[in-house]
């Protein structure tokens, strides 16, 4: 008897879904997703509605989705149906980011995996590639409130290469990009030499890198590992036009939320989630229908790169 080693479940800490771990074993592409974005980041039902139709968007495009989440201590690659349903439908549901997911998993607890968690989830089945909206980063006032999401390390250190439409415009945008370059993270646009900004297209900044090519992205990927460095890359992606929100018309309401979210002195995890919440309010639903739109996309180009990780190095 080794109470200690008994503790710990059976097999590998990551439980993958049969569909996902048999496109593991035979090197099918596989695509990630995040759950944080379905029980923070959008309300009931659109939230369960957008899950279902991110993972048909990776199945379309030839992969395997798999959504990861703590599910009564166990970490999950790859959800059915019921369980995302179910997810999405709980309430006081934890978000864990790196700091949070032993934790979680230690109590047998249930939560939603931010993009740095999921990033090391993925990262311990064997996923290469992970889809979501935009990732964390710096705050703006980070100067004084030294807000920096876990996600930006996360990418320096975790080779797994994301797919987001560039970062939250809530965000301080210049400081963001400043952050990845200091840690060596590739930020690569495609399709435009912008960096995007979540529900714009256009952010005024230009990305450090552009790649359209997903196999060219693929081969990047791969040549990181054998030049021995760490961490991953993040893909920017910019929102599909037809459902961009310009900023001139997104930046009022940011600055609305973003003042009130001062006012009430919301900090720490609870920033992200109030913005994007106030944004929707305010835009009356119009910010909600860009971000599912944008994720969808990412979907999509994600099951792309994944597929090219699989081919042959011409791939
Ligand atoms: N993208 C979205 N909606 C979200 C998020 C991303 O479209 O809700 C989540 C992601 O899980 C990301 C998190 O990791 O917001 C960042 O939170 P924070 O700023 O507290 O690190
Ligand atoms: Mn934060």
């Amino acid at each position: 008897m080794t109470p200690a080693a008994s503790a710990l479940p059976p097999g590998d800490i990551v439980v993958p879904s049969p569909e996902v771990e048999a496109a593991l074993a035979t090197g099918a592409p596989v695509v990630a997703l995040e759950s944080t974005i379905i029980t923070h980041g959008m309300p009931w039902p659109r939230n369960v509605e957008t899950a279902l139709a991110v993972e048909a968007e990776v199945r379309a495009a030839g992969a395997v989705p798999a959504t990861v989440a703590v599910l009564a201590g166990r970490l999950h690659a790859g959800l059915t149906p019921g369980q995302i349903e179910a997810l999405a439908a709980a309430r006081d549901v934890r978000k864990l980011s790196r700091a949070d997911l032993a934790a979680c998993l230690a109590t047998g607890g249930t939560g939603a995996t931010t993009v740095a968690a999921t990033m090391i989830a993925a990262h311990r089945a064997g996923i290469e590639v992970f889809a979501t909206g935009g990732i964390g980063g710096v705050h703006r006032g980070a100067e004084t409130t030294f807000d920096i999401s876990a996600d930006l390390h996360e990418l320096a250190r975790t080779p797994v290469t994301v797919v987001a439409a560039g970062a939250k415009a809530i965000l301080d945008l210049p400081r963001t990009l400043e952050v990845l370059e200091t840690l060596g993270v590739p930020v690569i646009s495609v399709g435009q030499d912008e960096f995007p900004a979540f529900w714009s297209r256009s952010s005024g900044l230009r990305a450090p890198l552009r790649m359209d090519d997903p196999a060219a992205i693929a081969r990047a990927h791969r040549l990181r590992a054998a030049l021995g460095l760490q961490g991953g890359q993040l893909v920017a992606n910019p929102i599909p036009a037809g459902a961009e929100i310009p900023r001139a018309e997104i930046d009022p309401a940011i600055e609305r939320a973003l003042a009130e979210a001062a006012a009430r002195g919301v900090a720490a995890k609870d920033v992200t989630p109030f913005l994007l919440g106030r944004i929707l309010e305010i835009t009356e639903g119009r910010s909600l229908a860009a971000n599912i739109a944008l994720v969808r996309a990412n979907a999509r180009l994600g099951a792309r790169i994944a597929a090219a990780l699989t081919a042959s190095w011409e791939g």
